[in-house]
């Protein structure tokens, strides 16, 4: 009887864990193992503060902290990895990275400036690292030391931040890594009983942190964690989940990404049940989803972070080391990402002395005069539900279809083709000006390029109708 337990017991485990590997895949509800620690609600948020996360589409992403100092060079050496990890590939000890610190004082640091760049460029809201892997806190936080207080330039730069943001209307998000290089209780796993009390102190820390952010700066709009992938924190999935409650429960509508969150057998951001934890997948880093295999088409929310060199988030001088994408390359990802239904963040790695290289200053000025004028096909939109076509990507916001052409086709026709049930009424520019539109077939368009190419991507926007109930002559007829 004995051994018949344990035999179950076995099989149940290894069954438990063949679940926690498989990445989003949802069980029938009859399957589905009992969590503590899981998604806290199925399917996608349909509340105000959800719905502006989403209608934002486009953010930036401020990687700022000592880093931007040595931007990749250590005692004469450059290293090609990324900026903000030099500390870990020189092996930096932490005391003598932290006394970078003496050389904290942005004297080009201009917050309106930030914001005013932010706004030109078109972007609704900013990512900003609270505090990195390295463990300096851009904010004066009582509970370290290490923060811009104990530095030539004193002043609580995030807070400055934030109020700049806000008076542009860009919405400020918070990234914040648990994974503290500073922290003496950080633990990577826990191996002993004394590692389990010396982790759990770090979580307390970690507690009070997050309580210090959102008591000091209530207009934040969500938490975005990073450096959850250690054993120490998988072991610790209740952690994740109270994190979650309680900046919800202090913030309301606040959001969070879904790289906090691990379930009580340590899966990360879905559960061993395949649902969502978090309010967002954050797992698409430097790459897109794919539609089908990632995304089940649009089941959850999802943002997508980018940078502009191949692998650099902080500050590092020497972009040639790495291929550099162009403001065209940045914004078909943008666009992609709106395609299929998610958001975009565009990462920005500010130098010491407080101002953007001119690179940056360039792709964002470039994005944003696009953005200015053919941003409708972004704000707000969503995943179309068309089929793709090589001359770009389909976006949607209600009764609109917008086309956004990245290709243009010799024939100067481009081709659409609609579902079943939806007829195009009429095509225009942006600005008005009508384009021709052709029925080729049943559900098969040409839509006819503008007279003059515009020598850039440019957007159509379709005016549709749909009628889901309408029979299909065509077809009908055939059949
Ligand atoms: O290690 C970090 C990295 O430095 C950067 O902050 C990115 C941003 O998504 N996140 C981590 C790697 O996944």
């Amino acid at each position: 009887m004995k051994r018949t337990l344990q035999i179950t017991v076995l099989i149940s485990l290894l069954t438990m864990s063949s679940f926690a590997q498989k990445r989003s895949q949802v069980l029938p509800a009859d399957q589905e193992i009992f969590l503590k620690y899981g998604a806290d609600r199925l399917g996608k948020r349909h509340d105000a503060a959800m719905q502006r996360f989403r209608d934002n589409r486009l953010g930036a992403f401020i990687h700022w902290g000592l880093y931007a100092i040595p931007g990749g060079e250590w005692k004469g050496k450059v290293y090609d990895g990324a900026a903000e990890w030099l500390k870990s590939w020189a092996q930096v000890p932490t005391d003598e990275w932290l006394k970078l610190m003496d050389q904290w004082n942005p004297k080009r640091f201009n917050p309106k400036a930030w914001a005013k760049m932010a706004r030109k460029m078109g972007v609704k809201y900013v990512k900003i690292t609270t505090k990195h892997h390295e463990g300096f806190c851009l904010w004066p936080s009582k509970y370290s030391k290490y923060t811009v207080a104990q530095t030539p330039y004193k002043k609580d730069i995030l807070g400055e931040l934030v109020k700049a943001y806000n008076e542009e209307g860009i919405d400020v998000h918070f990234y914040f890594s648990v994974m503290d290089w500073s922290h003496p209780d950080y633990r990577s796993d826990i191996k002993s009983k004394e590692d389990e009390a010396t982790f759990a102190r770090f979580l307390e820390f970690t507690d009070n942190q997050l309580k210090e952010l959102a008591t000091r700066y209530p207009t934040v709009k969500d938490f975005w964690f990073d450096g959850t992938w250690d054993a120490s924190i998988k072991k610790n999935g209740w952690w994740t989940a109270h994190v979650e409650r309680m900046l919800k429960e202090m913030l309301p509508g606040v959001t969070i990404n879904s790289r906090l969150r691990a379930d009580d057998y340590g899966k990360r951001h879905f559960d061993s049940n395949g649902h969502l934890m978090g309010d967002y997948e954050s797992g698409y880093e430097r790459r897109l989803p794919d539609p089908v295999k990632d995304l089940k088409v649009t089941r959850w929310d999802w943002e997508a972070c980018m940078t502009i060199p191949e692998n650099q988030w902080g500050y590092h001088k020497d972009w040639s080391l790495s291929y550099v994408k162009t403001p065209l390359e940045v914004l078909e990802r943008i666009i992609h990402a709106v395609s299929m239904g998610g958001n975009m963040v565009v990462n920005f790695g500010p130098q010491a002395d407080g101002d953007f290289r001119p690179e940056e200053k360039e792709l964002a000025e470039s994005i944003g005069k696009w953005m200015k004028e053919n941003g409708e096909c972004v704000y707000g939109c969503d995943y179309a539900g068309w089929d793709k076509q090589p001359w770009g990507y389909y976006t949607r916001q209600g009764e609109n279809v917008y086309m956004v052409v990245f290709n243009s086709p010799y024939s100067k026709h481009l081709v659409v083709k609609t579902p079943k049930g939806i007829q195009i009424v009429k095509g225009t520019l942006l600005n008005g000006k009508e384009v021709a539109v052709k029925e080729t077939s049943r559900n098969e368009y040409n839509v006819n390029m503008p007279a003059k190419d515009p020598g850039a991507p440019f957007v159509i926007k379709l005016q549709i109708e749909e009628n889901t109930n309408a029979t299909d002559k065509y077809r009908d007829a055939l059949t």
